[in-house]
């Protein structure tokens, strides 16, 4: 992360990094994308398995390892928690060299993983406004001696260009460090003052605090916008997807068994750190 990035990372909150994927990791991961959201759809009209903290139905895939909510409808989310145990094309993502060059310079203490999902917003779709503000402390935004100083933050991967109209992922720059939360009814991003859409290529990724205001502007084309996202946060951070909020990470053995040690690493939370003595190998 250069200078010019951190500058713009403190001052906005937020970054768009061109080009973060290559042409030959864009195709695998969206094809990955594309089969597992067939999965995931194939369980659309069963019974929720599970109910998260915040209310959401979730199903979930023993088989595959992932937890699903939502359908292919006009105006509805997919979205695919876990999805990393869902299939190894995804495993190039985990210990990531350019993606961790950001991750490292912003998080502070070891970074883990702790939320990964998968969000298939179909037309119609919006994302509410949500964070901004004094929001939870897991969220905190902070500049100490050591820099840049983040608990949770986010990697947005685009597989596909989104352009204006097309669902961008939105913003309100510099609200990570607003010490008010929005005074503004609801949660519309597209008629939110200081909103704004975030156009880009595929390849392109966006790394963001999630102490940030942001959202997903209503997806006004016909095409389907397919983002993955990838949190991160300090080791002693649970998971912080919806579906196994504050549990300890889902992750399969299997999975475990297939990654190198320095990306297990990248999934060792406290529990197997106090497992090993407090030793991280
Ligand atoms: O991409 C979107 O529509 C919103 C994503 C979001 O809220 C997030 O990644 O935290």
């Amino acid at each position: 992360m250069n200078d010019i990035e951190k500058y713009e990372f403190d001052r906005l909150g937020y970054i768009i990094i061109p080009e973060l994927l290559t042409r030959a990791e864009v195709k695998r991961l969206s094809a990955g994308i594309d089969a597992l959201e067939e999965d995931a759809l194939a369980g659309v009209g069963r019974p929720p398995d599970k109910i998260s903290a915040y209310g959401l139905p979730y199903r979930h895939s023993a088989e595959r390892g992932y937890y699903a909510s939502g359908a292919r409808e006009e105006g509805n989310t997919l979205i695919i928690e876990d999805f990393f145990n869902a299939d190894s094309v995804f495993d190039m993502l985990v210990n990531h060299a350019p993606t961790m060059a950001y991750i490292n310079a912003i998080v502070q203490e070891r970074p883990t993983i702790n939320n990964c999902e998968i969000r298939i917003r179909y037309p119609g779709n919006q994302t509410g406004s949500h964070m901004g503000g004094p929001v939870s402390w897991k969220h905190r935004y902070d500049y100490t001696s050591r820099g840049i100083d983040c608990l949770m933050v986010r990697m947005v991967y685009f597989v596909h260009d989104v352009g204006p109209g097309q669902g961008e992922f939105c913003v309100v720059p510099a609200t990570h460090k607003s010490n008010m939360a929005s005074p503004y009814e609801g949660r519309n991003p597209d008629t939110e003052p200081g909103m704004i859409g975030l156009p880009v290529k595929a390849g392109d990724a966006i790394l963001f605090t999630e102490n940030l205001r942001h959202g997903g502007l209503t997806n006004r084309s016909n095409q389907t916008r397919k983002t993955l996202h990838v949190g991160y946060g300090p080791f002693w951070m649970k998971s912080q997807n919806h579906s196994t909020m504050d549990e300890e990470p889902y992750i399969l053995p299997r999975t475990f068994d297939r990654l190198n040690e320095a990306q297990r690493m990248l999934f060792r939370a406290h529990k197997t750190l106090l497992e090993n003595d407090g030793n991280y190998a």
